[in-house]
């Protein structure tokens, strides 16, 4: 009978047949049926539940020690937290599976999991962010971690990605630094789900190796819309190996179909407040709305001959592979289309390792890999016990045979009287290579013992510079606010200081001039005399970190703003074309309950306006009706809905009074509202719709459908 983690293993790869064997996570089933009764953990039928046992005369008296039902409750009350990661502590997780389009991998691994088009390889996939505690707020600025465990026939793979592609630090011996330097400061536990103060950016300007992946956390990639149009990147530098021995160097990659998008600064920070939960909640509404996300999975390639190519380190985590320098090659994809079934026993324990890679991946010298092949392991063994593999999220699918033995909570029993090798009865014996065992690749290494980087990791700036040199001047405009913003949280005028002068200005001095002028830190005396920007322009063919935005309003969720009065019909109309896009739509009124439409028909409202507001959604519709709009035009909630959500540029969609009561909220004169029937004129400059009556519920899906340029 398999746990609620191996029927989501399974439910995974039978999703579509497969040839990957999923072995059996036998394991006992907790059924709570309805009237089913309850035990102690030791077995014992539980009679009452309600009372601790005590010696009374029927008013009061002593509660028993020895009554060990409503001791052994609160004994496992009281031992239910386990230590949370030491970073990455706040994470939402879903089941999915990942499948290749063909064998194309084929000249670069021997990995069947990357070239048998036939495998359906079951994964659980964690989204994270770094900085904040296990229940700190989903819309954070901060990197988003993109965890994905292979099943695979041949054991786990774990990739253990971001949602940027490069890093703070380019040696892993300084990530206790910048994980200290981000976190709460010592003295006073703050900020929480925040990187705004003195000692990140005090730790950030003297290590000017961060400074692109600032770039990176201050753009608008720090504050996304969803899990699910978020990129993931391997970041670190791994390789393959085809059957023929031959190593290449490879970055994966994570697309989204989904596009990237953002939320504005002034939505996350509002949200974090309105909804902590936004992404988690958005994750799985998603997936149980049958919207499964998608992300394309590309290999950047090096061939070893190559690996001097170029005026940064390969083995760099601090750089990107640009796309115009090294193409994307797409190779496969990954659907998540499971949710948990209980958050501790899958999100909670699971556990990855970047040191666990299949036959046909391995390691590069990338000095910030080296030192997570270390840490992973050593950070389960504090959270989940030293047989943390023997948890069922995080058992393999494959047998496991070796001869480790006993630690707490040792699962397994091995029928052997030997647990050691050689043994004379040649079991668990290794496995040559050229039948399936891990092979590691024959490299030449010479030098001497020293603790110094290669000449290229010496350069900092250029590819922070391409990066500011690549936004769009909205971006721009965000990315300057951004650090403005945090900055404007450190109080020690040195940390401001230092990072204008000694960062910024080495990035772009139209950068740090702006934020100087917000947040004061002077610049250079000489500006000539900072590095002479290289003149890194911005480079369309290195957007690679910029995935595509392929707009699409499916999956997205739209505000229904109604009154007593509002037009039926068109809702209803609306409601279809939306569900038809695959959009899902929401009814919000003056109260949670019956509103009634111009037909005097009641529809029940999702949400009453001061319970959600504009932020928890991708666009608004208005329809029309004279005593609706008028409600709307009187409520200073309603009014401020459409401002709100017109200053984060999101679609809103009006008919006849509706929109009448938009341009009056927006005070925006060149809205004009048509009343003639039939005749429609779409002024979606704002992505508001002016039109008459009736005609138009087509163009409005449609403007919408248009609209999602505007999200
Ligand atoms: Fe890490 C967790 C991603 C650098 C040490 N890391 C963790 C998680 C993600 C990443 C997504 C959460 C996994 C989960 O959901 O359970 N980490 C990265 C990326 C990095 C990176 C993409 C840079 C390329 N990490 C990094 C370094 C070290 C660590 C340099 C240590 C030398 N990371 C850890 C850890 C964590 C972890 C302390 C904490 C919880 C865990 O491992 O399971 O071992």
């Amino acid at each position: 009978m398999a746990t609620a983690v191996g029927r989501a293993v399974k439910h995974a790869v039978t999703t579509i047949m497969s040839t990957a064997k999923v072995a059996d996570l036998d394991n006992e089933t907790v059924k709570l049926d309805p009237g089913s009764y309850l035990t102690t953990d030791h077995g014992i039928k539980i009679a009452d539940t309600d009372n601790w046992l005590r010696v009374t005369d029927g008013e009061r008296g002593p509660s028993l020690l020895e009554d060990q039902i409503s001791r052994e409750k609160i004994h496992r009350f009281d031992h239910e937290r386990i230590p949370e990661r030491v970073v990455h502590a706040r994470g939402t997780g879903a089941h999915g599976y990942f499948k290749v389009f063909d064998d194309r991998a084929k000249k670069y691994t021997c990995a069947g999991v990357l070239t048998d088009p036939s495998r359906i390889t079951p994964v659980f996939t964690r989204f994270s962010t770094v900085q904040g505690s296990r229940g700190s707020a989903d819309t954070v600025r901060d990197v988003r971690g993109f965890a994905t465990k292979f099943y695979t026939p041949e054991g786990n793979w774990d990739l253990v990605a971001n949602d940027l592609p490069v890093f703070f630090i380019q040696d892993a011996v300084k990530f206790p630094d910048v994980a200290h330097a981000v976190k709460p400061e010592p003295h006073n536990e703050v900020p929480q789900g925040q990187s705004a103060h003195n000692n990140f950016w005090d730790f950030s300007g003297l290590q000017p190796e961060s400074a692109h992946m600032i770039m990176w956390i201050m753009s608008d990639r720090g504050i996304p819309r969803s899990f699910r149009m978020i990129q993931g990147f391997g970041v670190n530098t791994f390789t393959l190996m085809n059957d023929k021995g031959e190593r290449s160097f490879v970055k994966f990659h994570w697309t989204p179909e989904l596009g990237v998008n953002s939320l504005m600064w002034d939505e996350a920070l509002k949200i974090g407040g309105q909804d902590p939960d936004f992404h988690r909640k958005d994750l799985n509404e998603a997936i149980e709305n049958g919207n499964h996300p998608k992300w394309t999975f590309g290999i950047q390639i090096i061939e070893e001959k190559d690996e001097d190519n170029f005026d940064f380190d390969i083995l760099d985590a601090t750089k990107v592979w640009p796309e115009e320098l090294v193409p994307l090659q797409p190779i496969g994809e990954l659907i998540l289309n499971k949710t948990v079934d209980e958050f501790f026993p899958e999100t909670e324990q699971v556990a990855f390792c970047t040191s666990h890679v299949v036959p046909g991946i391995g390691f590069s010298d990338d000095p910030l890999l080296q030192g997570r092949n270390f840490s992973y392991f050593d950070t389960q063994i504090t959270r989940l016990g030293i047989n943390w593999e023997q948890i069922p999220i995080n058992r393999p699918v494959c047998p496991v045979l070796n001869h480790h033995r006993d630690g707490q909570k040792q699962h397994r029993i091995h029928k052997s009287n030997v647990n050691y090798w050689p043994n004379r009865k040649d079991v668990a014996h290794p496995v040559p290579a050229n039948q399936g065992g891990y092979s590691d690749y024959p490299q030449k290494v010479n030098g001497t013992k020293q603790r110094l980087r290669g000449a290229k990791f010496n350069e900092h700036f250029n590819q922070a510079e391409l990066f500011f040199n690549s936004l769009a001047p909205h971006e721009k405009a965000h990315l300057i606010n951004a650090i403005s913003f945090e900055l404007s949280h450190c109080d020690d005028p040195v940390v401001t200081k230092t990072y204008v002068n000694k960062i910024l200005a080495n990035v772009s001095l139209e950068l740090a001039h702006a934020v100087s002028q917000n947040v004061g830190g002077e610049l250079p005396a000489n500006p000539s005399g900072v590095r002479q920007t290289h003149g890194q322009k911005s480079n369309p063919l290195s957007q690679v970190y910029y995935a595509p935005k392929k707009p699409t309003i499916a999956s997205r969720r739209v505000a229904i703003l109604i009154a007593d009065g509002f037009h039926g019909m068109e809702v209803q109309a609306m409601r279809g074309a939306l569900t038809g896009l695959g959009a899902m739509s929401f009814l919000i009124g003056p109260r949670r309950g019956e509103v009634q439409s111009d037909e005097n028909v009641p529809v029940k409202t999702d949400h009453h306006f001061e319970g959600q507001r504009s932020t928890l959604y991708d666009a608004v519709f208005v329809p029309s009706g004279a005593q609706h709009a008028k409600t709307l035009s009187e409520n200073g909630r309603t009014l401020h809905w459409i401002r709100e959500a017109f200053g984060h540029c999101k679609t809103i969609g009006a008919i006849g009074e509706g929109a009448g009561f938009v341009a009056n909220a927006l005070n925006l004169p060149d809205i004009k509202t048509t009343t003639t029937v039939g005749s429609d004129e779409v002024s979606n400059s704002y992505g508001v719709i002016t039109t008459g009556k009736y005609g138009v519920m087509k163009a409005a899906s449609e403007v919408f459908a248009a609209g999602q340029e505007g999200f």
